[in-house]
C-alpha cells in the first residue's frame, strides 16, 4: 500500500472511533500520524519500516508504527477490519451530508436512534431532530437539503446523457477566439458507460474570457468554484464540470494526464521514472536536478516537446494508446510490442439487428425505421420486435409476425429504400429456457434475437442453465442483453457469463453488445478475452425509436473499451457477408 492510502486508513480509523465516541486523544493520534505520512516520501516510509524505525518519526508512536507495517506490508488491517465490521454502514453514509460530522451523527445515533438516511430524513420530517441540542430548526432545514441535494446529485450519469451537455460547451470553447485548443477529456473521452463528472481542458492565452463563458453558460445552475484558469460548475441535472486553461505548450501533457484513468496515469508514470524522466501534467522533464517537476517543465531545455498524445506516448517508446483502452488492462504492455489492435470504428458499422418498431413496443412503423436507417447510410436494418409472451410490450403473435415479414419482404422487393431489412425477432427465453415460438416459426425469419424479459430473480445456476439451453437451440441467431441490467437504475440478473461465452462460442451463436446507453450489456470488460476466444459481437442499438438508431455510437465506445476490432463484430460484414453468417448458422 503507498503511504497515501495509508493515510487514508488511518483517517478513516480517527472517524470510525469518534463515530463510536473514544477518546479524543485517541482520534487524534490517527489524525497526526495520517498527517506525518502524507509528509513523508515513498522510499523513505519503505526505509524506515525497512529498518524498524518508524516509531522515531514526529507523530507516531509504537502502536501506530505497528498498524502502519501492517498496511505498508500486507495491503490489510485487522484492526480497521474489525472496526469497520463494528458500526452500522448506514451511520458512514450519514458523514457525506455536507454538514454532519462523526459527532453529530453519533448525537442522532444515540439520542433518536437514526441509523441510516432514510432513518434521519423521517426524523428531519417529524421535527425530532431540531428538537435536539446542538441542532436546532435551521439546521434541519439543512440536513433535508443536503439529503435530496445528494440524491439529485451525488449520482454518476450515463455516457450518452453526460456527452449531450459535453458536445454544445466543447464546440462554444472551440468557438472562442481566445481558445486554441479544446477537448473533453475524463471517462467521457475513454467512453466509460457511466460518468462522474465533466472535464474540460483548454489551451487559451488569454484566461478570463474563457472562465467567463464557462460558468454563464445557459445549463449551469450553479458554479461551485472559480479561479483564475480553472472553474467548476454543476448543470441543470445535477451532472458536474470542470475546466481547466493551460498554457498551449503544456496541453498534450495535461490532456493526457485528465483523460486518464488514474491506473493508467500510475503505470506511465512509472514507465517514465524508469527511464529517468517524470510525467505530470505539466510535463515529461528529467527526474533529476534542482526544482519541481511543475518548475521543471516551464524551463524548455528541459521539457521533451509534444504537439500530439503521440509525441507523448512516442518518447516514452509507445504506440498511440487510444484513450478508450487506458485503463491499465494491458494496453501499455501492447503499445510497447506494436500489439495493439485496430479498433472497430463508427464508421465501419454498415447497420444493426435489433430494433422495434410500432408492432410491439417501439415508437416507429418499419418504413420509418428503415428510412431513418436509409439516411443514416446503412446497407442494412434487422427488425426484431417482441415475442408473443411480452404482453407488455405488446409482443407479436405468429399471424402479426407473419404480416411483419411479409410486409418486409414486399418493402425488399420493391427496393424502397436503399437499406436492406432482415426479418428477425426478439423471442423471449421462457423461465425454463424453452423459446416463445415453434420452430417453424423461427425458421421462417432472417435470424433470431433471444431475450430474458421475466423471472429475472431466478438464481445464478438456473438462470445459466435456462441461458444456455436457449443458446443451443439450432434456430438462434444470436443473445440479447446477456444480463439485463440498466445503468443506474437496475442490478444485473445472476448469471454465469463465463459459461454463457463458452456455450455461445460452441454453438457459433453471437452475443450483442447492447448499445442502448441504460444497457451497454454484454459489459466492455468481458469482451477481449471472449473475442480472443473466438466470440463474435453485434452492436444492437435495441432501438424503440428512429432516434434510437444512433445508440449504436456508445455501444461503439464500449466495444473499442473491450478492444474489439471490426473483424469480430458482424455489424462491419457487407450486406453479403452478413446473409452468409445467417444463412450457415441455419
Ligand atoms: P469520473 O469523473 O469518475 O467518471 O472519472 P474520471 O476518470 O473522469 O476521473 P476524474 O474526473 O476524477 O479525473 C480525471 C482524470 O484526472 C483521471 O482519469 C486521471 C486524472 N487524475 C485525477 N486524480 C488523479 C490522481 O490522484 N492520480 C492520478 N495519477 N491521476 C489522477
Ligand atoms: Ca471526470
Ligand atoms: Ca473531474
Ligand atoms: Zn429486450
Amino acid at each position: 500500500m503507498t503511504k497515501n492510502e495509508i493515510a487514508d486508513r488511518l483517517n478513516e480509523i480517527g472517524v470510525l472511533l469518534e463515530l463510536k465516541g473514544e477518546n479524543p486523544f485517541k482520534i487524534r493520534a490517527y489524525q497526526s500520524g495520517a498527517r506525518a505520512l502524507e509528509a513523508m516520501e515513498e522510499d523513505e516510509l519503505a526505509r524506515l519500516i525497512a529498518a524498524e524505525e518508524l516509531d522515531s518519526v514526529k507523530g507516531i508512536g509504537a502502536a501506530l508504527a505497528q498498524k502502519i507495517t501492517e498496511l505498508h506490508t500486507t495491503g490489510k488491517l485487522e484492526f480497521l477490519e474489525k472496526l469497520r465490521a463494528s458500526i452500522e454502514p448506514g451511520l458512514v453514509e450519514l458523514l457525506d451530508i455536507p454538514g454532519m460530522g462523526p459527532k453529530k451523527v453519533r448525537a442522532l445515533h444515540d439520542k433518536l436512534g437514526v441509523t441510516d438516511i432514510a432513518g434521519l430524513t423521517k426524523a428531519c420530517e417529524e421535527n425530532r431532530v431540531a428538537e435536539l441540542d446542538g441542532f436546532g430548526a435551521k439546521s434541519q432545514e439543512k440536513i433535508l437539503a443536503g439529503i435530496k441535494h445528494r440524491e439529485a446529485y451525488g449520482k454518476r450519469h450515463l455516457w450518452w446523457e453526460a456527452n449531450e451537455v459535453a458536445q454544445p460547451i466543447l464546440a462554444g470553447l472551440r468557438g472562442l477566439p481566445q481558445v486554441e485548443r479544446a477537448e473533453a477529456a475524463g471517462s467521457l473521452r475513454r467512453g466509460m458507460e457511466t460518468i462522474g463528472d465533466l472535464d474540460f481542458l483548454v489551451a487559451a492565452a488569454e484566461h478570463a474570457p474563457v472562465v467567463e463563458w464557462f460558468v454563464t453558460q445557459p445549463g449551469v445552475h450553479e458554479v461551485t468554484a472559480q479561479g483564475e484558469t480553472k472553474a467548476s460548475v454543476r448543470f441543470t441535472g445535477g451532472l458536474q464540470a470542470d475546466l481547466r486553461i493551460v498554457p498551449a505548450d503544456q496541453f498534450v501533457f495535461a490532456l493526457h494526464h485528465f483523460t486518464g484513468s488514474k491506473d493508467h496515469n500510475v503505470a506511465m508514470r512509472q514507465r517514465a521514472l524508469a527511464r529517468g524522466l517524470s510525467l505530470s501534467e505539466w510535463g515529461l522533464v528529467p527526474a533529476e536536478g534542482e526544482g519541481t517537476a511543475k518548475e521543471k517543465a516551464e524551463n524548455k531545455a528541459l521539457r521533451t516537446p509534444a504537439e500530439t498524445e503521440a509525441d507523448l506516448f512516442k518518447a516514452l517508446g509507445l504506440h498511440f494508446i487510444p484513450p478508450e483502452l487506458r485503463e491499465n488492462l494491458g494496453d501499455i504492455e501492447a503499445a510497447e510490442q506494436g500489439a495493439l489492435p485496430e479498433l472497430v470504428r463508427l464508421s465501419d458499422l454498415r447497420g444493426a439487428f435489433h430494433n422495434h418498431t410500432n408492432a410491439s413496443d417501439g415508437r416507429n412503423t418499419l418504413v420509418e425505421m428503415t428510412a431513418a436507417a436509409d439516411e443514416l447510410g446503412w446497407e442494412f436494418l434487422g427488425i426484431a420486435d417482441h415475442s408473443k409472451s411480452s404482453f407488455q410490450a405488446n409482443g407479436l403473435s405468429e399471424e402479426r409476425l407473419a404480416a411483419q415479414v411479409a410486409a418486409i419482404q414486399k418493402y425488399n422487393a420493391a427496393r424502397k429504400f436503399r437499406t436492406h431489412v432482415f426479418t428477425g425477432v426478439e423471442c423471449d427465453i421462457l423461465s425454463d429456457g424453452r423459446l416463445d415460438y415453434a420452430d417453424d416459426v423461427l425458421a421462417s425469419l432472417d435470424y433470431v434475437v433471444v431475450s430474458v424479459h421475466n423471472a429475472m430473480t431466478q438464481d445464478e445456476a438456473t438462470m445459466t442453465k435456462r441461458i444456455i439451453r436457449a443458446i443451443e437451440h439450432p434456430h438462434v441467431t444470436m443473445l440479447g442483453h446477456l444480463t439485463g441490467r440498466l445503468l443506474l437504475r437496475r442490478e444485473a440478473y445472476a448469471v454465469n457469463a463465463a459459461k454463457v461465452i463458452e456455450a455461445a462460442i460452441a454453438n457459433r451463436v453471437i452475443i450483442e453488445l447492447n448499445a442502448s446507453p441504460w444497457r451497454l450489456d454484454m459489459d466492455w470488460r468481458l469482451w477481449s478475452k471472449a473475442a480472443d476466444k473466438g466470440l463474435m459481437c453485434a452492436i444492437n442499438p435495441d432501438a424503440h425509436e428512429t432516434d434510437g438508431l444512433r445508440h449504436v455510437a456508445a455501444g461503439v465506445n464500449s466495444a473499442r473499451k473491450g478492444w474489439l476490432t471490426k473483424e469480430s463484430v458482424l455489424n462491419c460484414r457487407d450486406l453479403a457477408g452478413v446473409r452468409r453468417w445467417f444463412a450457415e448458422r441455419k
